[in-house]
């Protein structure tokens, strides 16, 4: 299954951090990356949610189930320093899109549910997966991408 992350970076060395990250990526069990893209300085999307943020994202294939490679996520986002409390982050990696699954618990929300609002991550997305569809909308992340451009 492809899988699309999203990587963001506000805090300490950022840019280091989403090098070393993607490196992890490519080390987690029955998982590689298969595109990344660069990395892209955004303003934060609200006032409170610290500094300027470096964003991305990385186009995975994966094994394994989407539980258990958010999972793994959150254990990256800890061993780079990320504490559940601070608004600013010296690592964010969300979990976008797993081929077509859907899902609604509380631990995952499947597609991740603000992201075609959110040019930091539509961005990056289209670059690595433009073909990869939302399951909701029917449509891939190259057409969104266009249309919250306004193209
Ligand atoms: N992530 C947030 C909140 N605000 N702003 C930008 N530009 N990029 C982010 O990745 C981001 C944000 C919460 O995860
Ligand atoms: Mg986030
Ligand atoms: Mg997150």
């Amino acid at each position: 299954m492809q899988a699309l992350i999203s990587l963001g970076s506000n805090l300490g060395s950022r840019r280091a951090t989403l090098d070393q990250a993607a490196a992890e990526l490519n080390r987690l069990p029955q998982t590689r990356v298969l595109k990344r893209s660069p990395w892209v300085e955004t303003a934060p999307e609200s006032p409170g949610d610290g500094g300027a943020y470096l964003n991305g994202a990385a186009l995975v294939e994966t094994q394994l189930r989407p539980e258990r490679l958010l999972e793994e996520l959150l254990v990256l986002e800890r061993r780079f320093g990320r504490t559940r409390r601070q608004r600013a982050r010296t690592l964010d990696l969300d979990l976008i899109l797993c081929g077509q699954e859907q899902r609604r618990s509380r631990a995952l929300t499947l597609p991740h549910p603000r992201f075609h609002t959110r040019a930091f991550v539509l961005g990056p997305g289209a670059a690595v997966a433009g073909p990869l569809r939302d399951p909701i909308s029917g449509r891939t992340l190259a057409e969104l991408w266009a249309r919250w451009r306004g193209a």
